[in-house]
């Protein structure tokens, strides 16, 4: 402070704090604006009281979100879990009888119109049958043709496999077709998963598969909702990370005739500063803090920023010698491949550490080895063909 003398050091200190600000406040207001928009998605789960609903939701979205063993039993009354941007209607269930089955039946009809009116319509459901007590009754079979007529995808579960045979689960399978056989196109009405809470029996694929094709059925718009909201499906967080790596990077080669910069802040696009958003959206990283102690978005924009302040041109070997002072599209795109794929891959270190219940400090990990990744893949990028590099970049 009481040194005003404008020495080289103190300059790019203050430099480097400057551009850490402004890519930090930059990234801030590019992921409220990302999250603003994206739409979100109503998953309806039904089932026998007791089926193990509540457990299923737990399951699929690999957190701990609905109460198991507990709801009141007021279907019309039910309230959304809110997961992030996802709506996850965790209904209490039917009890045992054909008159209380027929009224559930009819107060999901019910809840069904009033979000249809409210415009806030359930996208998928999963309709979950205790797989040890193995009955799927005639009730069962309307609700889930109910659902067929308003077109709303239904996944059958069987719930609680480990307490049922493999020949248990086969039979009830044939029992569910056999309840609803195909029509006019032959083909299979309903897909069939099975779902445990024993981690040991080592059943839990049929859980990726419910997340995976829960990821299919889902509108586009809506789609991210869920894929945010759930710790599974890393393979999909992956791929989808990858396609927005891609995006922008074939976006980068259009727009990278840009003179080279005097600040790192400036040399960051909002193209690229975007695509870490929506990094940052699909891994849901403003939620880890219980995996990465206190991760929130300002958290992120401020290591987004200090990775990146003062560090970005060093990153890129030759940067500085490049002739005639432009970037060129090959080295932006290259930028923004290296970028983006570390980011990715950061953060699915990140998320499968928390899977793993292992915490990880996000300075660490955005620290030197990000730094470091983010070089060889620009190298890489340069020297191969790399996923995602534009076709006309090409030699
Ligand atoms: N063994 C076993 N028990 C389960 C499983 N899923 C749920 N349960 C148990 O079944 C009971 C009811 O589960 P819950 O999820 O609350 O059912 P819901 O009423 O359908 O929401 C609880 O005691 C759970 O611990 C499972 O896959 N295996
Ligand atoms: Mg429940």
């Amino acid at each position: 402070m009481s040194d005003t003398k404008e020495s080289p050091d103190v300059l790019e200190a203050s430099t480097a704090a400057d551009s850490e600000a402004e890519i930090a406040e930059r990234y801030r207001t590019l992921y409220q604006d990302y999250v603003a928009q994206i739409g979100q998605a109503s998953i309806l789960v039904v089932g026998a009281a007791g089926a193990g609903k509540s457990s299923l939701c737990n399951l699929v979205l690999g957190r701990e979100v609905a109460e198991v063993g507990g709801g009141r039993p007021v279907t019309t009354a039910v309230t959304p879990l809110q997961v992030g941007d996802l709506r996850l209607y965790d209904t209490p269930g039917y009890e045992t009888g054909e008159d209380k089955q027929r009224r559930f039946n009819a107060d999901i009809k019910t809840l069904l119109t009033r979000l249809e009116d409210e415009g806030e319509p359930i996208d998928v459901v999963w309709y979950c049958v205790n797989a040890p007590v193995a009955r799927f009754t005639a009730l069962d079979a309307s609700l889930v043709e109910m659902f067929e007529r308003l077109h709303k995808p239904v996944a059958i579960v069987l719930t609680q496999v480990d307490e049922a045979s493999e020949n248990g689960c086969k039979e009830l399978g044939e029992a569910i077709h056999a309840a609803l056989p195909p029509q006019g196109d032959g083909k299979e009405r309903c897909f069939i998963f099975e779902s445990s809470t024993d981690e040991r029996l080592q059943l839990n694929p049929g859980l990726e598969q419910l997340n995976s094709w829960t990821v299919e059925m889902l509108d586009e718009s809506r789609r991210l909702s869920f894929m945010a909201a759930s710790r599974r499906g890393i393979e999909r967080k992956l791929t989808e990370g990858e396609s927005i790596v891609r995006q922008t990077v074939a976006g980068a080669f259009l727009v990278g005739f840009t003179p080279i910069p005097m600040s790192d802040a400036a040399l960051l696009t909002s193209a690229q500063l975007s695509m870490l958003a929506r990094l940052s959206y699909v891994w849901d990283l403003k939620s880890l803090k219980e995996l990465a102690g206190g991760v929130l978005v300002n958290l992120i924009a401020q290591n987004v920023g200090k990775s990146l302040a003062g560090n970005l041109a060093k990153l890129i070997p030759g940067l500085g010698t490049l002739t005639g002072g432009l970037i060129n599209g090959s080295v932006a795109s290259a930028m923004t491949y290296a970028l983006g794929a570390a980011y990715n891959r950061v953060c699915e270190q990140l998320c499968l550490r928390g899977l793993q219940g292992q915490t990880q400090s996000i300075n660490e990990l955005f620290g030197e080895r990000f730094k470091a990744m983010v070089a060889q893949l620009f190298e890489e990028y340069q020297k191969d063909d790399k996923p995602g590099r534009h076709p006309q970049d090409r030699s």
